[in-house]
């Protein structure tokens, strides 16, 4: 079974074979946790993210895909890109949620990553309240087996972390 910690802080910085990137369609980079690792990774990451689009990807990835690319700079040695839903008070997205969450963990497993940090995907931006952010990430990565040995879910601020934490109380 896969381990599950939490961690505080600044995604970039924490030591994984593969960090989760929460990007958009375009792959072309934006805010929050994906301006943070283009910066932090370097230029590296984009050459690879425009190759993606010119080759195999040319209409962007999908919500609930996930792609790897190198991780240039980072400590870690993969990025693994994936888009979340926006949030709908409207429309359950939550599929596609925990579909972000199981593609990048398939991914993962495929490039052989043992470990693999994840930010709460669609929590920023794009509005997901962060408690069912948290729930939906912890539940699926607990259910989705793979040979990856450790998840680390990265709470940015106090908040996200008490969010993670609740999330996997309630989990079990
Ligand atoms: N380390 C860890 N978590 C972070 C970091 C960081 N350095 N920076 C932000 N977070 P968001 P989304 C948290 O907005 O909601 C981008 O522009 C943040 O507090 O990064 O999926 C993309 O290009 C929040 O809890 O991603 C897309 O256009 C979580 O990461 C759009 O935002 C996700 O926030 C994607 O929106």
């Amino acid at each position: 079974m896969t381990a599950l910690d939490i961690a505080h802080g600044d995604i970039t910085t924490i030591a994984v074979d593969a960090i989760v990137n929460a990007a958009n369609s375009s792959l072309l980079g934006g805010g929050g946790v994906d301006g943070a690792i283009h910066r932090a990774g370097g230029p590296e990451i984009l050459a690879a993210c425009r190759e993606l689009r010119a080759t195999s990807l040319p209409d962007g990835l999908e919500p609930g895909r996930a792609v790897a690319t190198t991780a240039g700079r980072l400590p870690a040695r993969w990025v693994i890109h994936t888009v979340g839903p926006v949030w709908s008070a409207h429309e359950d997205r939550s599929g596609i949620l925990r579909s972000a969450y199981h593609n990048s963990l398939l991914v993962a497993h495929d490039l052989g990553a043992r470990t693999v940090s994840f930010p709460l995907v669609s929590a920023g931006v794009y509005g997901w309240p962060l408690d069912d952010a948290a729930l939906q990430a912890v539940t699926t990565i607990r259910e989705t087996q793979t040979g990856v040995e450790t998840v680390v879910l990265v709470g940015f601020d106090n908040a996200a972390v008490d969010a993670l934490r609740r999330a996997v109380s309630r989990a079990g």
